[in-house]
């Protein structure tokens, strides 16, 4: 069974989102999103999501590439997150390109395309939501 893993905040779920998550399976078998958690959004991205992580982890449960939603707690955990769950695979967008090649030694990095024109910033502004 191919692991891939990912991570993010993944906040006002929307199909840039989604177009990430079904690419992140789609090289592999076995998906898990590992999901910022309150404390870690605020403390170390300063974002503060409209959803709490029980929601947005609800929310990711029900997408039907998604296996499997662990917390991310901290930066860096990455490593042991891909030797505990026997990861094959990290990826994540291309907003983060050569941020994460320290895992190269441990399984395949993957910077995907993000989906243009869509995020929860731009959402949150269209909606004038604080
Ligand atoms: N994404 C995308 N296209 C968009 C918006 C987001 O492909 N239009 C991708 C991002 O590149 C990321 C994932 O969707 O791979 C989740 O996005 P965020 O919730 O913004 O994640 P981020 O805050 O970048 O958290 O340790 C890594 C961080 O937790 C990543």
């Amino acid at each position: 069974m191919k692991k891939v893993i990912t991570y993010g905040t993944f906040d006002l779920l929307h199909y840039g989102h989604i177009n990430l998550l079904r690419r992140a399976k789609a090289l592999g078998d076995y998906l898990i999103v590992a999901l910022s958690t309150d404390e870690f959004n605020w403390n170390e991205k300063q974002k503060k999501c409209y959803f709490s992580y029980e929601e947005r982890k609800q929310l990711l449960e029900a997408v039907r590439y998604v296996d499997l939603v662990i917390p991310e707690e901290s930066w860096e955990q990455k490593r042991s997150d891909v030797k505990e769950y026997h990861v094959d695979t990290f990826v994540i967008g291309d907003d983060w390109e050569g941020k994460f090649d320290f895992l190269k030694d441990l399984c395949d990095v993957v910077y995907l395309p993000r989906t243009p024109d869509i995020s929860t910033t731009q959402i949150k502004q269209d909606l004038h939501v604080k």
